[in-house]
């Protein structure tokens, strides 16, 4: 575990090689996290997205798609959809592990050795934070295990309620 650092900023703020947005399946931008690395990154993250959504229509929950990070301190946005927590009975969990392990597999296929996750869906989407913890921690921990490329796993959070919680499950 110890390639993965906790930290408690603004996702945009932080030089790395990937940032991972928490967008929605219209790829349009919307509030949250996927605002604000809309805001910053400028207009060639979205028109990309646009390329993308002309080519297969945004992207499902639990999958992710790629793009250029514009003026983030980055090389590349990954865009995920998490799922929006109904009652836990929607394939909540699942959908949530998938947009992880989706996430990886781009990460895998470009190369990248540095990325920085938010905490997908605990926002707008209300998945119950030390659920999504718990999720989170396990995919990232077999993604480390099945890809030795990777150097470094940020979880910037962004909530006091977030990193507390993380810094707890990571003993920190
Ligand atoms: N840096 C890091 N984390 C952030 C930032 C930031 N600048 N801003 C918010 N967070 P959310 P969701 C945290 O709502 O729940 C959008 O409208 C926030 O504290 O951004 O997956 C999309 O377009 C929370 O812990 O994403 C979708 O429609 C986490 O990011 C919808 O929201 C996720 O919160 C997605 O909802």
């Amino acid at each position: 575990m110890n390639k993965i650092v906790l930290l408690k900023d603004d996702i945009t703020k932080v030089p790395v090689e990937a940032i991972v947005n928490a967008a929605n399946t219209s790829l349009l931008g919307g509030g949250g996290v996927d605002g604000a690395i809309h805001r910053a990154g400028g207009p060639a993250i979205l028109a990309e997205c646009q390329k993308i959504r002309n080519r297969q229509g945004g992207c499902k929950v639990g999958d992710a798609v790629i793009t250029t990070a514009g003026d983030l301190p980055a090389k590349y946005v990954i865009h995920t959809v998490g799922p929006h927590w109904h009652d836990g009975q929607h394939d909540e969990e699942t959908l949530l592990k998938n947009a992880y392990l989706s996430c990886f597999k781009l990460v895998k296929e470009y190369g990248i050795q540095t990325v920085s996750f938010p905490n997908i869906s605990t926002g707008i989407y209300r998945f119950p934070k030390v659920l999504a913890a718990e999720i989170a921690l396990a995919v990232i921990d077999q993604c480390l295990r099945e890809n030795a490329n990777i150097e470094q796993v940020n979880l910037v959070c962004f909530d006091e309620e977030n990193y507390d919680l993380y810094s707890k499950i990571l003993g920190q």
